[in-house]
């Protein structure tokens, strides 16, 4: 267990364990949810990498029973694993850390209505998916139109992800008031620094589905308008990025290093680097759309410079973790200025998995500057470079990050051993070599000019398509999909034998793995660095968040909405 930071008191009473037990479970739940949604998804994604490789599966009648084309796959694929296992995942995860953290006695009754509206909301959303009725794709950009009940569904599940933001902000302020002039505990910091920078972030998307698509797709409006609901959607859709991204953070900095045998470098800085993901995460949209019209392109290139500067918490993030990754190395007796990364623990499943996320992240972030710059942007637009990109990101970082937790979050959870050490081992070498085939094969194949979104491989294209002679980035974007199918596989078989097996230990075996800081942040905010003071208070700096994306999307919004456009809706499939 985290060590209780605060003793119970009457006002804020502490963890019991009839609370804890419904606490593991949901958590267990959220966690459950989150990987049968990833395992669909990703049993989709081989297809798409065969498409890129030039193989046409879509029309094999046998598949076609399931998905009546490559876009309903392709917005089954994004959906899934993009949107369902990242949010449910994260609900769970950065529920449980801070209650842990903090010792707090969560409403449960509360947390499990949440859990069930934000299945209730899946399930709903599924409907329309899986009956090709919404096959929009994951940014389900208008005038496409899909069902209405998937807008209702995709509303009522990121209100659900609301509620948890709220519980854990509401317990995180009980805290404050029992225990006044307190740092708030780094995990419980980070938790609360991502779920507010996520309320911020929201609220793009709300308006858009609330109050443009759902009326629109209930026939209520006479059209949408596509350039108006874009914007709102990558006033989201960036910040999105960091809302499956800082989880995995979180375990970088607070658990990995525990689990390399060393400590975190810096909680000042930690708290620095998610203060600053708090402010400046959300005012950046535009670089998703340079090349949309009717958009100024002064605020285009303020938007580039504000995304330039969140990526500044990512490089101080880098450093931390390098540097608590050596620290961890050399108390193993590593020696040598590279030598000791053979030092880490490479026989454990769980840290191995997140130094590769970390290892892919590096070229993730590299290329992701490259897109956000808006004289590199028209080379890379829309082509394969893109979902390239966001393999190694989303699909890496963030997703073998989840999955080396799971390694000790189901053990901790359910008192279950982890089934098969070696095949977990050998799963995230699988992944992580699947998906670094997969970026080189996509960001080559993009560099060349191969749309992103596109079947290809449909003979239609093919003549075109061949003409390319792209044989080898083709052959290695093929190739990549059958290794993270394998990969897929194992990780699943060490899963579900891990959840189903019936043997149960000590769960008391299994602690969180929370690390030491080199330099912590102290106890009381008068013993602390300024650093450490000045980014303590979160609700005032989720203010200058706020005020910061209306000063750099009023002026964008604000002639979209003068000059509001009708535009009837299509449905291409
Ligand atoms: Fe991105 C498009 C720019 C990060 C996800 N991105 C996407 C899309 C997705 C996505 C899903 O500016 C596609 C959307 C769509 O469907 O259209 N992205 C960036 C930038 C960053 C960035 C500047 N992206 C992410 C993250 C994602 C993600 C994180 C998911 C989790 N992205 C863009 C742009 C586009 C875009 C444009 C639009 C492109 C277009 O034209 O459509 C930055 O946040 C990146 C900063 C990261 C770093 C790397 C730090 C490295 C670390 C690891 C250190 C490793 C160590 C290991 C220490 C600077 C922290 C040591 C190991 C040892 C063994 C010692
Ligand atoms: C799109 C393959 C896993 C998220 C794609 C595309 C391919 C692909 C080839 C591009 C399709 C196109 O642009 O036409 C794979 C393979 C996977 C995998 C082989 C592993 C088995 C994942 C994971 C995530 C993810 C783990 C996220 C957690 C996405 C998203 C899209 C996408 C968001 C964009 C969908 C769209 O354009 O609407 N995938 N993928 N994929 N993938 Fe994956
Ligand atoms: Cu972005």
């Amino acid at each position: 267990a985290l060590p209780s930071q605060s003793a119970p008191s009457a006002a804020l009473p502490g963890l019991d364990a009839a609370t804890l037990s419904s606490l593991k479970k949901l958590t267990q739940y959220y966690a459950v949810t989150a990987f049968v949604a990833l395992m669909i998804g990703v049993l989709l994604g081989p297809l798409q990498a065969l498409n890129y490789g030039g193989v046409n599966v879509y029309d094999y009648p046998l598949l076609k029973v399931l998905i009546k084309s490559y876009y309903q796959g392709l917005t089954l694929h994004g959906v899934l694993n993009a949107l369902v296992f990242t949010q449910f995942f994260i609900s769970g995860w950065m529920l449980y850390l801070p209650v842990r953290d903090l010792n707090v006695r969560p409403n449960m009754r509360f947390a499990w209505f949440t859990y069930l509206t934000m299945t209730a909301g899946l399930l709903t959303a599924a409907v329309p998916l899986l009956t090709n009725n919404a096959t929009v794709l994951y940014t389900f950009y208008p005038p496409l139109e899909g069902s209405p009940v998937f807008y209702i569904g995709a509303a009522v599940m990121v209100a659900a992800s609301l509620l948890v933001a709220g519980q854990v902000v509401w317990l995180w302020l009980a805290w404050k008031r029992a225990h006044p002039g307190r740092v708030t505990p780094v995990v419980t910091y980070m938790s609360v620094a991502t779920w507010l920078m996520w309320v911020v972030a929201a609220l793009g998307l709300v308006v858009e589905v609330v109050v443009m698509l759902i009326p629109w797709s209930l026939g209520l409006t006479r059209g949408v308008d596509p350039l108006l609901a874009r914007t709102l959607f990558w006033w989201t859709g960036h910040p999105i990025v960091y809302f499956w991204l800082l989880p995995a953070y979180i375990s970088w900095y607070a658990f990995l290093p525990r689990q390399a045998g060393g400590r975190m470098a810096s909680e000042g800085l930690t708290r620095l680097a998610f203060a600053m993901f708090l402010v400046f995460s959300v005012p950046v949209g535009l670089h998703h759309q340079y090349a949309d019209p009717n958009v100024q392109n002064s605020w285009k290139i303020i938007h580039m410079f504000l995304t330039f500067l969140v990526a500044v918490p990512s490089l101080l993030t880098a450093f931390s973790a390098a540097a608590s990754l050596e620290d961890a190395a050399r108390a193993r007796g590593g020696r040598g200025l590279i030598g000791w990364v053979r030092r880490l623990p490479w026989g454990n499943a769980s840290m191995t998995a997140q130094v590769l996320a970390m290892i892919s992240f590096i070229f993730g972030g590299a290329g992701g500057i490259v897109n956000a710059s808006m004289a590199f942007s028209p080379v890379i637009h829309n082509t394969a470079w893109i979902p390239g990109h966001f393999h190694i990101t989303v699909g890496t970082a963030t997703t073998l990050t989840f999955m080396g937790v799971m390694f000790w979050l189901v053990p901790h959870l359910t008192g279950k051993r982890l089934a098969s050490p070696r095949t977990a081992l050998a799963s995230v070498w699988w992944w992580f070599t699947g998906m670094m085939l997969f970026a080189l094969g996509m960001h080559w194949q993009g560099l060349a000019g191969v749309p992103r979104r596109a079947q290809v491989s449909a003979s239609a294209q093919q003549a075109v398509y061949d003409a390319m002679h792209l044989g080898v980035p083709k052959a290695i974007t093929a190739a990549s999909g059958i290794v993270l199918f394998v990969a897929a596989i194992l990780f699943y078989a060490v899963l579900w034998r891990t959840l189903l097996s019936r043997r149960v230990d000590d769960p008391e075996s299994t602690p969180i793995p929370t690390s030491e800081a080199i330099s912590a942040a102290g106890e009381t905010l008068a013993g602390a660095s300024p650093l450490v003071r000045r980014t303590e208070p979160l609700l005032a700096l989720t203010f200058v968040a706020l005020v910061l994306v209306i000063l750099v999307y009023g002026p964008v919004i604000a002639p979209m909405l003068a000059n509001y456009q009708f535009i009837p809706g299509q449905r291409l499939w």
